[in-house]
């Protein structure tokens, strides 16, 4: 009877160590042993389906990835591009995208970067913990992109990158400004891109994705001293934020 009523026990303080770590809490059992060791936090994962009369996308995004990638489009450069910021920002995506090439690939391209955007807007919520800020300076071989970015809720593109040709493979260069653009009014984020030398388009395209996956991680990523913190003075972060 004794050792029955023990176990009763036992299993109670289980069952409240559980459920107070599933709402993201921690138990202490003193000064050496806390169970769990980190909160759980919440997955930053999101599914965006946007479909148009022009386009049709779909984008699985986990944030807290390994850079596993399964992209489909049909431009080769393009899903070229994906993949490496993909690999480079340790984010898993999976990602399909059609549209009226027949027209031309501004809908496409553009639209890609408006459902991306879109896909960690919504993996990231309310944005508690998260660096916000991030750039990286990538070099590759002769060329050096620079990307800056701050997803504040403000909107807004700088971009200042020259290419020689109008294609680099099928890709239409022309385009990479409208694919950053949309990417930054749909996330909510101020977004810097600059080219300052190269010689090959593609590694100068392919510089600029890599540096773009760096500093997205580094925005995303978060800082246990500030987890429950939104990183804002305004102690919100929407469209008119400073
Ligand atoms: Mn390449």
């Amino acid at each position: 009877m004794a050792s029955s009523i023990r176990w009763a026990k036992i299993e109670d303080i289980i069952r409240v160590i559980r459920t107070i770590s599933e709402i993201g809490g921690t138990v202490s059992f003193g000064p050496f042993i806390r169970w769990p060791k980190t909160k759980i936090s919440k997955m930053r994962k999101s599914i965006i389906h946007r479909t148009t009369t022009e386009t049709d996308i779909t984008i699985e995004l986990n944030i807290d990835g390994t850079g596993k990638y399964r992209i489909q489009t049909p431009i080769g450069f393009l899903t070229h591009m994906l993949e490496s910021f993909a690999k480079h920002g340790l984010f898993d995506i999976t990602m399909s995208a059609a549209g009226d090439l027949h027209v031309d690939q501004h809908h496409l391209v553009e639209d890609c970067g408006i459902a991306l955007g879109q896909a960690f807007k919504q993996a990231l919520g309310d944005k508690k913990g998260i660096n916000r800020a991030g750039y990286f300076v990538y070099p590759m071989d002769e060329a050096l992109a620079v990307v800056a970015v701050d997803i504040g809720g403000r909107p807004y593109l700088q971009f200042e990158a020259e290419f020689k040709r109008r294609f680099c493979g099928e890709l239409d260069t022309d385009l990479l400004e409208d694919f950053f653009q949309g990417f930054a009014t749909h996330l909510g984020a101020n977004v810097v891109v600059r080219m300052p030398y190269g010689r090959s388009d593609h590694h100068k395209i392919e510089a600029i994705f890599k540096a773009f996956a760096k500093a997205m991680k580094m925005a995303c990523s978060t800082d246990p001293r500030a987890i429950e913190n939104i990183p804002s003075t305004k102690g919100s972060i929407d469209d008119s934020d400073h």
